[in-house]
Order: structure tokens, then sequence, then C-alpha cells
């Protein structure tokens, strides 16, 4: 399957959003442009996010948007989503590997230049790296890298990075000037009063970044490095 990492990775959060369901956030993001969603949800009782997650495959399969699910490759397999994403404490992912079918997407977290080195060899055709900024989304989040952090990890993974943590749109375009290929966003997106209006803006400050292609390794799949129109 062929995978492009779009420059702004919308991440669902019920709560903030204040919605019933993932999918009425996915519908909004996919209005506003969003061609990969993930979805995270840590309290929903597992039957209930089953069957919300087949929902939004089912709706955002057909417009050829991807869907990644957070943490949990079981609902990832059982929803036909085309990964995940995975953290720290859930299944490595040559484990995950294993679960999933030939082709399936999957992210790995990292918080550290420690895990960025540790993440070189796995499976992963990204790694997220964070929290680059502060945040309130995530309650046990690792000390904040900043900018910094951001471009050291960007300039010595071997996988293409995926800023996170507390990135608005006034901070997209300077994580993706660091070499970040892609900004996962929670809070600025959830908490907008209209969500399609907020991924349509992020998506407008993203094109003003001019993309340079960049090889990604064995895959051959796709990433970017970002700089400033001159
Ligand atoms: N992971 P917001 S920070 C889910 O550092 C998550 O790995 C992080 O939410 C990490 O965009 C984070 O609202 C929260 O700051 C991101």
């Amino acid at each position: 399957m062929k995978f492009k990492l779009p420059p702004v990775y919308p991440i669902t959060d019920k709560r903030l959003s204040g919605k019933p369901n993932h999918l009425a956030i996915v519908r909004e993001l996919v209005r506003g442009g969003a061609s990969v969603v993930q979805i995270r949800d840590k309290e929903t009782p597992v039957r209930t996010l089953l069957e919300d997650i087949r929902r939004c495959v089912d709706f955002a399969g057909p417009l050829g948007v991807t869907v990644i699910v957070n943490d949990r490759c079981d609902l990832a397999l059982l929803s036909g989503a085309a990964g995940a994403h995975l953290g720290q404490d859930d299944l490595p992912p040559d484990a995950a590997r294993r679960v999933l079918p030939k082709g399936a997407v999957l992210g790995f977290s990292t918080h550290s230049m420690a895990e960025v080195r540790e993440a070189d060899p796995l499976p992963v055709q990204y790694i997220g790296f964070g929290p680059v900024f502060a945040t309130s989304t995530k309650a046990s989040a690792s000390p904040v890298a900043g900018l910094r952090g951001l471009r050291r990890a960007c300039r010595e993974s071997a996988h293409p990075v995926v800023a996170i943590g507390g990135i608005g749109l006034e901070q997209l375009r300077v994580v993706l000037e660091a070499g970040a290929v892609s900004a996962a966003v929670i809070s600025s997106l959830m908490q907008a009063g209209n969500l399609a209006r907020r991924m349509e803006q992020f998506l407008k400050v993203a094109r003003q970044v001019q993309p340079l292609a960049r090889q990604t390794g064995p895959d051959d799949l796709h990433g970017f490095r970002y700089r400033c129109r001159p």
C-alpha cells in the first residue's frame, strides 16, 4: 500500500472535541482536507471503539483517506484500518508486523535521542517525536524537546519524523522548517469551534512551506523535508 505522510497529521480526541464519536470527528477532518487520520482513544469500551473505528474506515476508505489506530493492533486489524501508531509501551513494531497484514503502516513514538536511535532499525514507516512544545493533552508527557531537539531528531533519524506536542497554527511552519515531514495535532484541531475550517487553515499554512523530496529508506516510502519559500 502506498502511504504518503501529509504535512498535517490530525489525531482524534472525543473528549476535547465534544463530539459523540470518532466518526463525527473524522468527517469534519476529511471535509477540511485531511488525508491521514489517527484514531486515539484510551477510554471508550473496546466494543464501542471497534464499531466506531470500523465506521471511520468505511467512511474514509472510499475517499482515499488513511486511518491509523493509536496503540491497538487488534483494533487496527479488525477494523480494516491501514495500520497502527505504537507507543514505547505498546507491542514492539516487529511483533506488530507479525500481527498486521503485509504492507500495514506502522508509526512509533519517541521522546529522546536515545529512543530515536533505538528506532532506527525498527520496521516502521515513520517515528513520532515529542513533545516539541508543552502540551496538556498527554498526561504523562516526557520533557519538552524544543525545536533544537526536533532538528536533531530529524537530522539523525533513519525514519521520517512526525513532530508532536503543543503544535498549533503558529507552530506549524517552524516544525516543518525544522525538518519534520509532518506535524501531528490534537488540541488545536479538536478544540476549534469549526474543525473542518481549522484543518483547512493548517493545510494552507503547510502549503506555504516548500517540500524537498527526501528518500526514506528501503521501503521507498514518501518523506519530505520542508524549507521556507525564498
Ligand atoms: N504524544 P497536542 S505529545 C499524544 O510526545 C501525544 O509523544 C506526545 O497533543 C509525545 O497536539 C502528545 O494537543 C499530545 O499537544 C499532543
